[in-house]
């Protein structure tokens, strides 16, 4: 399958990972949008939120699970912190591996752009 996020998972790309299990990897953002920007994988191809299953509810709550725990250990739970999922073209989705993004380091703003 050529998916950018299953190369990363495989080692056939390079990435900065900061934390990885048998399910879950997590590695920072190459085009950080804070401070902290790290994406947070399952080691499974998904491609969006549009194909998740019952099944996957495990799997998936592992990825807030992992962001919370790398929030603490890198020190920023207690000021806040932003999860994001984006799915598809409006979302701005632009990698088809289902990741969710860590952001803290600084404050954010709402709504969204
Ligand atoms: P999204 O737009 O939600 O699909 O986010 C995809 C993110 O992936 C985007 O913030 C940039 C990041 N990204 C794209 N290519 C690479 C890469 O080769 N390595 C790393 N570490 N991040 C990447």
């Amino acid at each position: 399958m050529n998916c950018l996020f299953c190369k990363i998972v495989n080692g056939e790309i390079n990435s900065d990972i900061v934390y990885q299990d048998d399910k879950v990897l997590a590695f920072r953002d190459v085009n950080p949008q804070a401070p902290t920007h790290i994406l947070i994988i399952p080691k499974t191809h998904i491609s969006t939120l549009n194909d998740l299953e019952e099944s996957n509810a495990s799997l998936m709550g592992l990825l807030p699970i992992t962001a919370q725990k790398l929030a603490k250990e890198l020190g920023f739970a207690d000021d806040g912190y932003r999860v994001v999922m984006n799915c598809n073209n409006h979302g701005g989705q632009t990698v088809f591996h289902i990741h969710l993004h860590l952001l803290g380091g600084r404050q954010m703003a709402w709504p969204p752009g």
